[in-house]
């Protein structure tokens, strides 16, 4: 009949799979940024860093932020000073968020084990902290004191002596870094700051470089480098990786649900646009067997969208490839989908949350339950921000204390542990045509045949 209320427009593309799965992980098709092409445009500026050093890194500065300060290294009392005009709410919420990722990264340390081999034969496994880290926040749009928290808080509880921040100077502080990125600095006990942004920052941190005209002062080159960047600071991580220790390379960020209809379509639908609101290219993937909560997640995404602040961004993330919903026979099949998809983020709001959040095999991180939205963990959760993106959550970890360490073996045998297995030394040594191997051994003492 007429009186029908008329069809919602649908924001999310849909997927349906309930005829088969086929190959799910080609399905939601990833944002891929080339990030080759940007390494060719950045080369000459790292290299003029490298040879040059400050005059290569104010002019880039000046260049590309419009503004640079003559001393780049941030003086200790401006961290100081936007600690003290920070809003205390910001500042309570932020101490917060410290103290609660402290208390997880302090349970991740690993100890030193020593592994008896055999009688007088032992492997030891020390972990040890890298020395000094450099850790780069981007200024302008992504601008997340939280991002600080969440690399200088592994960093630390991982004993990292030696920690330095690089991040843009702005022109509305007078070219000094975002006084939030500089007021969570001084919250975290972090002083040597630097206002450099873009590919110099990574070049200068990797390379190291004098910091002010006269070159009394310098930033020492560090030994690994953390933190999310724009595509330059990107290319400029992948240009000195090996130079440098670096971190993950972060793409758009990435929430996946899956959800059955016990879940709020409210919830749902706000959990799908609180990620979208990062970037255009952000995907939110919702996963379920229900087309009830589909149509009821549509109808809040109808309501939400136009409601929230960044309408645009959110719109253009939701509507993109990356994006959309993928409807499955039941939650067997959805929990193939979301392994395949291998999201950053990954909600279970089903019955029995915990159940099946226990038998995902691949997802940056889990969030069980309907009470514990992708937010909390971006901020106060206690867990981890810095997660895989793109699948990489197949092969790899979000940061942790564990990305701040280095297993380092000390192998210790006795002369009698040595010559009970120096046989097996000198035959893979000969096997592999590399019999100077065995002379090694056999310097020691003659080697008889195989034991
Ligand atoms: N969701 C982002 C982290 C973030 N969210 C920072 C807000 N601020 C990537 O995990
Ligand atoms: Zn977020």
């Amino acid at each position: 009949t007429s009186s029908r209320p008329p069809r919602l427009a649908r924001v999310l593309n849909r997927i349906d799979l309930r005829d088969g799965l086929g190959d799910p992980r080609r399905l939601l098709p990833r944002a891929q940024l080339d990030v080759s092409v940007a390494v060719e445009r950045i080369r000459p500026l790292v290299e003029a860093v490298r040879e040059h050093g400050y005059p290569a890194i104010r002019e880039a500065s000046v260049r590309f932020d419009g503004i640079s300060p003559e001393v780049l290294r941030v003086p200790v009392e401006a961290i100081t000073e936007a600690e003290g005009v920070l809003d205390p709410a910001v500042r309570a919420a932020l101490l917060e968020s410290i103290a609660r990722a402290r208390r997880v990264h302090a349970d991740q340390r690993r100890t030193d084990h020593t592994t008896k081999v055999v009688p007088g034969g032992t492997v030891t496994e020390r972990w040890l902290p890298v020395d000094r880290v450099g850790l780069y926040v981007p200024g302008g749009l992504a601008m997340y004191p939280s991002t600080v928290v969440m690399n200088v808080v592994p960093a630390q509880a991982a004993g990292v002596r030696s920690l330095v921040v690089a991040s843009p100077p702005q022109k509305d502080n007078g070219g000094l870094p975002d006084p939030r990125v500089l007021a969570a600095c001084a919250l975290l006990g972090v002083d040597e700051v630097y206002a450099v942004g873009g590919a110099q920052a990574v070049a200068m941190l990797a390379y190291g470089a004098a910091v002010d005209p006269a070159g009394e002062l310098r930033c020492d080159p560090v030994d690994l480098i953390t933190g999310p960047g724009n595509i330059w600071v990107t290319a400029a991580k992948r240009l000195l990786r090996g130079v440098v220790g670096i971190d993950a390379e972060a793409g758009p960020t990435e929430i996946a649900i899956l959800a059955d209809d016990t879940a709020d379509p409210a919830h749902v639908a706000a959990d799908l646009i609180s990620q979208a609101e990062h970037d255009p290219l952000a995907a939110s993937v919702l996963v379920t067997p229900s087309v009830a909560l589909v149509e009821a997640v549509e109808a809040e995404l109808a309501r939400q969208v136009p409601a929230t602040k960044h309408t645009e961004r959110v719109t253009t993330a939701l509507t993109g490839e990356q994006s959309g919903v993928v409807l499955v026979d039941d939650l067997e099949a959805g929990l193939r989908v979301v392994d395949a998809y291998a999201a950053e983020h990954l909600e279970i709001q089903t019955v029995d949350a915990r159940e099946w959040a226990l038998r995902v095999r691949n997802a940056g991180a889990i969030f069980v339950g309907a009470w514990s939205p992708v937010s909390l963990g971006d901020y106060c959760a206690g867990s981890n921000h810095v997660l895989p993106t793109g699948g990489c959550a197949r092969h790899s970890s979000g940061l942790s204390v564990q990305s701040f360490l280095r297993g380092v073996h000390l192998i210790e045998y006795t002369e009698a542990a040595l010559r009970e297995v120096a046989p097996h030394v000198v035959t893979l040594a000969n096997v592999e045509d590399l019999p100077a191997h065995g002379q090694a051994v056999q310097a020691r003492f003659p080697v008889g045949g195989p034991a």
